[in-house]
């Protein structure tokens, strides 16, 4: 066959995709009919699609570019280590000097004592790791009963059977026999949308105490760990009140139960410090990272342990592991990443400059008929839509105003996702004052826009109690 490239007609491309490529969490004949858009490069926070289209990326990608596309170094870093030594496995008793070299990087950066890296090639990986790593630990420990993992609903952990358990998406557990056993779920501290009868600080730890609740029920001698998202976000941003972690910090400890926090999304400087634990002053068992670990560049994830949790699971052989745990490429691609993050100060920049500019703009949006509540920390927000602010009211038709304000900002060249009817934003963090501009009047526009076809095609309704 003859392979098609970027500058190929978006006609022909779009066929081909259609005829022979089946996508994620796409219905695939709704695509086949529209034609996926084809994104051909990338440069800074911008895409360009097969069109010619300059669009800018408000997602970096999904959540993960954290450094921005077109970083040569990284090319150069993964060139490098594919001419020394492109493979070999960390199994067996054998290690290189990229794997290393990123563990220790890792244990230098993550807070307190996590100082150990399981590496896997993505956060669904990572977290299946967790998912077993946390029971072989009970365990070892002499405490075999202790299996059950509590969670959340409306939580995000990834997409292989064992994440997708781990996760609280109702749609996804809904086919191929989701969740597996041993899995937990309770109610997430999402204010806007559950919490309105009482105060933000009431319903954090109002959901928080959920957790006791839970392992009361379950029995404490049964619960090994509680897994969660600082900030969700697949979920769509729901950035909890002030007064939840802390409340789940004090019953993870109470229990003894371990706490794993998913800094897929919110590490590497998402949510203005390198992780979304030190913004929320939460000590993880576990750290789950991915994502803009390589910013992108390379799929790579990695659970890191405190010394307590490895020293345990050194008592044994620990039967888990992925041919690309640690794999070279990808290991030098992420140490370029965190180079660069760390030596341009970036991680800084957004705390200190871009975030706070970002909130202001953003937080702007909350004056426009269709916005509900906004919410934002450091480069990560949302915008709830709603047909009726006053009482926060949702949507007769759930998701409809978020999809057509997603299509909107699509065609006024800007990403930004929808999550049923909230809007997501998840920039580069190099994003500059005047894309932050850019994003934010587009935005705007593209609001303006939707509310003007909710409103033309009767819409703006909300729905029956
Ligand atoms: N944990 C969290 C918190 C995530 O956000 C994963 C784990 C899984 O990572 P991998 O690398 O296996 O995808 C994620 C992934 C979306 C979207 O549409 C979000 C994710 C992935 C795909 C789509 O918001 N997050």
């Amino acid at each position: 066959m003859t392979l098609l490239t970027p500058n190929s007609p978006t006609e022909d491309l779009q066929a081909l995709d259609a005829a022979h490529h089946l996508h994620p969490f796409t219905h695939g004949d709704e695509l086949a009919a529209k034609g996926a858009r084809i994104v051909t490069r990338a440069e800074g926070c911008w895409l360009t699609d097969s069109d010619g289209n300059r669009i800018l990326d408000g997602m970096a990608g999904l959540w993960c570019v954290n450094i921005g596309y077109g970083r040569s170094e990284l090319a150069d870093a993964a060139h490098r280590q594919m001419l020394e030594l492109p493979y070999y496995n960390t199994f067996f008793q054998t290690s290189h000097v990229p794997a290393l070299n990123l563990a220790a990087k890792l244990a230098e950066l993550a807070p307190g004592d996590l100082n150990h890296v399981f590496f896997a090639s993505s956060g669904s990986e990572a977290n299946d790791t967790n998912l077993r790593l946390v029971r072989t630990y009970w365990e070892e420990k002499g405490e075999p009963e202790r299996q059950v993992i509590i969670s959340r609903w409306n939580a995000y952990h990834g997409s292989s059977v064992g994440s997708g358990s781990l996760g609280g998406m109702k749609g996804m557990h809904a086919q191929g026999g989701m969740p597996i056993p041993g899995i937990h779920h309770i109610d997430q501290p999402n204010w806007w949308s559950e919490g309105g009868y009482t105060t933000p600080e009431a319903f954090g730890l109002e959901r928080a105490q959920a957790l006791e609740t839970a392992i009361l029920e379950i029995g404490p001698e049964k619960v090994a760990a509680f897994i969660a998202e600082p900030i969700q976000g697949a979920g769509g941003v729901i950035v909890p009140p002030e007064t939840y972690w802390p409340e789940i910090q004090r019953i993870a400890k109470k229990y003894g139960i371990l706490l794993i926090v998913d800094e897929v999304i919110c590490g590497f400087g998402r949510t203005g410090n390198w992780f979304a634990s030190q913004t929320y002053d939460i000590q993880p068992d576990i750290m789950t990272v991915a994502k803009g670990l390589s910013s992108g560049y390379q799929p790579i994830g990695a659970s890191i342990v405190t010394d307590e949790v490895a020293g345990v699971i050194a008592n044994t052989e620990f039967n888990h592991g992925y041919t690309y745990s640690g794999h070279p490429v990808a290991c030098a691609v992420a140490l370029e990443n965190l180079r660069i993050l760390e030596e341009e100060g970036i991680v800084d920049r957004v705390r200190d400059e871009t975030a706070p500019y970002l909130k202001e703009r953003f937080e702007s949006l909350a004056d426009h008929p269709l916005v509900g509540e906004v919410k934002i920390v450091g480069m990560m927000g949302s915008l709830a839509l709603t047909p009726d602010k006053a009482t926060r009211a949702p949507f007769a038709e759930p998701g409809t105003a978020g999809l057509i304000c997603r299509e909107r900002c699509f065609a006024n060249n800007l990403i930004m996702r929808h999550v049923g009817d909230r809007m997501v934003i998840s920039p580069p963090l190099v994003i500059s004052k005047d894309e932050i501009d850019t994003l934010v009047d587009r935005a705007r526009k593209s609001l303006d826009e939707a509310l003007a076809q909710l409103k033309a095609e009767g819409l703006m309704r909300v729905a029956a109690e």
